[in-house]
């Protein structure tokens, strides 16, 4: 039967990234009707778009994978600590065929509207190439950050050499050699692309508006010991993670700062340098909610990125002087700060020397005029509520989630939005999702709906859908939890701030994977008190 007539889905799946193609299996495993929609012509979501050179995780590959397999978890052997982009896209691959999860998914099918028909508890979605999909349930698997923002800036559409966006990188690949070549965006996709760029260009402009703390990541193949031992564990190092904050083994340093030596205290952060990633922002326990300790940590990052840059010049408008580290997301490179010692690299510090306008041949800012041959866009995305507001979202009666969320967004633990039945968000606002490993925290979004439309099923219950007391209440835990924090003092793209006009709120649940997990076990254990369920 073609999918777009006969009876609805019992769940459609929106995305086949990690936690799409993982949703769709157990929903299939489960024995339900179930189709996966995809924008893009294959799988692997983030790491099907992002293809930049020198894109690579922040986490350690072997917590960075699937754990629900323990056949898939012993039999793919990571090659890196950290894995590129390449690795993980072949790895996700490897699952989609594994697991046969292909024949479920309609591919090039962007979601542009979706509309609930509250007498039939169904919902309808149009997709831009105008086919409709009807479903009782329906998942958006859609990322946090997965909705680009080109910037506005005066002459931008005028630029008649190669323009590139890291965040849609061409398949092919791209080469730079004899061009010069002018990244705008400092954020993690912006440091890591550049140093690989300068290697081959034949100059190389850094357009810089605000700077960013970069840990180097100490990537390396795992040896084989390493390997064995690791398979060896594996379901241990799971269970460490199940309830971690991070949803990883590795956890911050137990004491205080404070209450540490200065030289228990320089053995940590070096230790915790080393060791690279995203875990130099969970060196001390109090590093993000006391100011004096985050400013320890600044001022050894500091000195590690005097250290190496040449020109002091240079350095000092490397160092991020607006926000308290961490409270932007920690970027991992490799070699991004040595780069500016090259003769080929220079920097603008847009602080200083805004750009006026992007001409044909290049980009004038308030000082001079440099000429490019390529204009790379590594300027971030309309993070955690953008995949879903640009879709045309319709709830109960004709609610708009435009509306809904005109003044912030509100869901009840990330998955459920009052006025909007038997639809859920995963990965997203009030949730970890960013701040945790994401392979883990999609099997445990994924599990939990799937858990509830079997609930449903089971129950003869046609819509579920999230109460808007529940809603507040989640809503405002998450900005107090938030606020106890250093990470509402910074413009970051977790609090909507780098996106004109869009409410400065801090989105992600910063209370721990592990407590927002026993959020959502209670709530399930109990029968979803916090859900309206209508038979
Ligand atoms: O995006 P960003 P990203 N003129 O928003 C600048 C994850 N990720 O793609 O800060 C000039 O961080 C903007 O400047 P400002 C990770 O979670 C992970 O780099 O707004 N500049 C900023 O410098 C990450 O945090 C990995 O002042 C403009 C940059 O563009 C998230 O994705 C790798 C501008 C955007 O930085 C997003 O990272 C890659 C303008 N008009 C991504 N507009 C790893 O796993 C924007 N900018 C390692």
């Amino acid at each position: 039967m073609h999918p777009e007539q006969g009876s609805p889905f019992d769940v459609i799946i929106i995305g086949a990234g990690f936690a799409g193609l993982y949703g769709v299996h157990q929903a299939a495993k489960a024995g339900l009707n179930v189709l996966g929609l995809e924008a893009g012509e294959g799988v692997g979501g983030t790491w099907f778009w992002n293809r930049y050179p020198g894109a690579r995780c922040d986490v350690e590959s072997v917590d960075y994978s699937y754990s629900f397999d323990e056949d898939l978890q012993q039999s793919w052997a990571w090659t890196e600590r950290f894995a590129a982009q390449p690795e993980i896209l072949a790895y996700i691959n490897h699952v989609a065929d594994r697991f046969d999860l292909r024949r479920h998914y309609r591919f090039n099918q962007r979601v542009t509207a979706a509309t609930f028909d509250d007498d039939a508890a169904v919902w309808t979605l149009r997709t831009e190439s105008g086919h409709e999909f009807r479903s009782q349930f329906v998942v958006f698997a859609t990322g946090c950050l997965s909705a680009p923002i080109k910037p506005n800036i005066p002459g931008i559409e005028s630029f008649a050499g190669e323009e590139l966006f890291t965040a849609r990188w061409p398949e092919e690949g791209v080469g730079f050699a004899g061009k010069r070549v002018g990244v705008i965006g400092t954020g993690s996709s912006g440091i890591q692309v550049a140093p690989i760029i300068a290697r081959e260009a034949e100059a190389l402009t850094v357009f810089q508006r605000s700077a960013n703390f970069s840990v180097p990541v100490p990537n390396r193949p795992w040896t084989d010991a390493e390997q064995s031992e690791i398979r060896a564990t594996y379901r241990q190092r799971r269970e460490n993670s199940y309830y971690a904050p991070a949803a990883t083994p590795h956890r911050s340093l137990q004491t205080k700062a404070l209450e540490l030596t200065a030289e228990e205290r320089a053995r940590a952060l070096e230790d915790r340098w080393n060791g690279g990633g995203v875990l130099f922002n969970k060196v001390f326990p109090d590093q993000n909610s006391d100011l004096a300790v985050n400013e320890l940590v600044r001022e050894f990052a500091v000195a590690k990125i005097r250290a190496k840059v040449d020109d002091p010049a240079v350095a000092d408008d490397l160092i991020p002087y607006d926000h308290p580290i961490g409270t932007k997301r920690i970027c991992t490179d490799s070699g991004y700060y040595e780069m500016f010692n090259r003769p080929n690299v220079s920097l603008v510090n847009l602080r200083r020397e805004a750009i006026e306008e992007v001409t044909p041949t290049g980009i004038r800012t308030a000082d001079r005029f440099i000429e490019l041959d390529t204009l790379i866009y590594a300027t971030g995305f309309d993070a955690m509520t953008g995949a879903l507001l640009r879709i045309d979202l319709h709830g109960a009666h004709g609610a708009r989630l435009g509306d809904l969320w005109a003044d912030g967004p509100v869901t009840y633990l990330g998955f459920g939005i009052p006025g909007f039945p038997n639809m859920f968000s995963v990965n997203s606002v009030g949730t970890p999702s960013v701040m945790a490993n994401m392979v883990l925290h999609s099997e445990q979004q994924l599990d939990w709906v799937l858990a509830l439309v079997e609930h449903c099923r089971a129950q003869g219950i046609r819509k579920a859908v999230a109460r808007a007391e529940a809603a507040a209440t989640w809503t405002d835990h998450l900005v107090e939890v938030a606020e106890g924090t250093l990470f509402v003092k910074a413009d970051s793209w977790y609090m909507g701030a780098n996106i004109e006009g869009k409410k400065r709120v801090f989105m992600p649940y910063i209370g721990g994977f592990d407590n927002y997990r026993r959020y959502c076990d209670e709530e399930r254990d109990n029968g979803y008190p916090s859900f309206e369920l209508t038979a």
